[in-house]
């Protein structure tokens, strides 16, 4: 069989044997449209079935998450962990708690994942996981005792050399240290390389929290930097305000650039003036309020609950939501408009059809498993420190950051270069980079 018709196969069989998973599916397109040229060059990793078995999962847990909310009325959700791939080391990858997370979205983003934890280069395999718990509106208390259910479940397949969990959407500092607090508590050991997004001072790393953010902004700059520009001057869109995208905004502002609008899922906001990131995390992170209370205190900001983010021109785009959040209308409007760059801070937020606008284009794209693989760089980071006992300050791990994120991003030029012939091919680049790392791996460690 040759090369695209083997890459076909297996594609299609994974359609087949993964019903009504669309988001795993265009995961998993996406990363096999890059392989036709590996597979001409490594006919060996078709003999060896190694994407027959990355397409499959090692093992996926779905269990009962019930609990009793502040009324005294039980609850139940569902719960995910999805270990795929454990040929570079123990399962990493965040918790998501969100209403829309179901299998497929799991897997998208466990598939994703072993990538990306590649590019770093440190010793992680991939997972994801999560729950279909919506914690908006949640106390505290509401949270604590789901964080508890869930780990009562979920322990008894982690550990800091099996499967370490972190964050994603709607799981930051608070809920890890619950969840770390009932896994200490079931097991009786404190066991810190666990989890990481743990919060500085027992455990937590430094930098971990900005990660992903400024490692996506890091991305960018590198990106443009290859055509002699900086961040100086330019207008900047994020979009999300989350996690993500508020250290994205910090990282930009810091190298002269101005982020002028970002949003929630209930809209987005425009400040020309640049965001003011004091008041946007104290409306976020404190107050966990809509983004559209930013705009009370600030007249001069404006919010909208109709269109997207991107109507805004901008120079360069940061989506940091959602997936498929950035469609082909939206990607037009930014070519319009003159974008020059879209690193995505999120997990695959531009639809095939957007990122092909893109390409067409000549913009500079950076795809999400090699642009935002910062945050799961510093969990390794995170790891390696609790396995040490031992504590780095603020500037060393962030030194640490941006020298893997410069070395993830030259890994796509000069991948992307060799296996295509054009080094702005960071899909190419960081599909193909992370692929042979894990099918090397894989091929040494036999058929298991
Ligand atoms: P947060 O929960 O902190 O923030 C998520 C943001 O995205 C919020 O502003 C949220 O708005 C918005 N959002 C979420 N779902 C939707 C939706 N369906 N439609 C519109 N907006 C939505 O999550 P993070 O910042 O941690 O994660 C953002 C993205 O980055 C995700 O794709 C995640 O997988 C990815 N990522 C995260 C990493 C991390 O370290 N945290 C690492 C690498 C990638 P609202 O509050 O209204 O829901
Ligand atoms: O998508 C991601 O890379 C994350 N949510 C971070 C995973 C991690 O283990 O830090």
């Amino acid at each position: 069989m040759n090369a695209s018709a083997h890459i076909e196969a297996v594609f299609a069989e994974t359609r087949r044997r993964n019903p009504a998973e669309p988001e795993f599916h265009q995961a998993v397109a996406e990363v096999l449209e890059s392989l036709g040229p590996v597979f001409e060059r490594h006919p060996e990793y078709a003999d060896t079935g190694i994407l027959e078995r990355l397409c499959e999962p090692e093992r996926q847990l779905i269990f009962r998450v019930p609990w009793v909310d502040d009324g005294g009325a039980v609850r139940v959700n569902r719960g995910f962990r999805v270990e795929f791939n454990s040929a570079l080391g123990p399962y990493k990858g965040g918790l998501r708690f969100h209403p829309s997370v179901n299998l497929g979205i799991v897997k998208f983003l466990g598939f994703e994942q072993i990538f990306k934890n590649a590019l770093t280069g440190m010793a992680i395999g991939g997972g994801k996981g999560g729950a279909d718990f919506d914690p908006k509106g949640r106390s505290d208390g509401e949270i604590m005792r789901f964080c508890q259910s869930f780990m009562t479940e979920l322990h008894r397949y982690l550990g800091e050399h099996t499967d370490v969990p972190a964050g994603d959407i709607g799981v930051g500092g608070r809920e890890i240290g619950y969840l770390f607090g009932q896994y200490k508590r079931i097991t009786n050991r404190y066991e810190s390389g666990v989890l990481t997004g743990k919060p500085v001072g027992w455990g937590g790393s430094h930098v971990r929290t900005e990660a992903t953010g400024y490692g996506a902004v890091y991305f960018a700059h590198e990106m443009l930097a290859t055509r002699g520009e900086g961040f100086d001057g330019l207008r900047v869109v994020v979009s999300g305000s989350g996690n993500v995208a508020v250290y994205a905004v910090e990282k930009v502002h810091a190298l002269g650039g101005r982020v002028v609008a970002c949003s929630d899922s209930s809209g987005y906001l425009v400040d020309e003036d640049g965001i003011d990131l004091e008041l946007l995390k104290e409306v976020k992170e404190v107050r966990r309020e809509r983004i559209s209370a930013y705009t009370e205190a600030r007249p001069g900001a404006s919010f909208s609950a109709r269109g997207t983010v991107y109507d805004v021109p901008c120079d360069i785009a940061l989506p940091c939501a959602t997936q498929n959040e950035l469609d082909r209308e939206d990607a037009v409007a930014l070519v319009k408009h003159g974008v020059r760059a879209v690193a995505e801070g999120a997990n695959m937020p531009c639809t095939p059809a957007a990122v092909q606008i893109f390409r067409d284009a000549g913009v500079l794209f950076g795809p999400g498993k090699a642009a935002n693989a910062g945050g799961v760089a510093t969990s390794a980071l995170e790891m390696q420190q609790n396995a040490a006992r031992d504590s780095w300050t603020f500037e060393q791990t962030e030194t640490r950051l941006a020298a893997i994120m410069r070395d993830v991003h030259a890994q796509c030029r000069d991948t992307a270069a060799t296996y295509g012939g054009n080094a702005d091919d960071y899909v190419l680049g960081a599909n193909v980079a992370g692929f042979l790392r894990v099918a090397r791996a894989m091929t040494a460690q036999g058929v298991i």
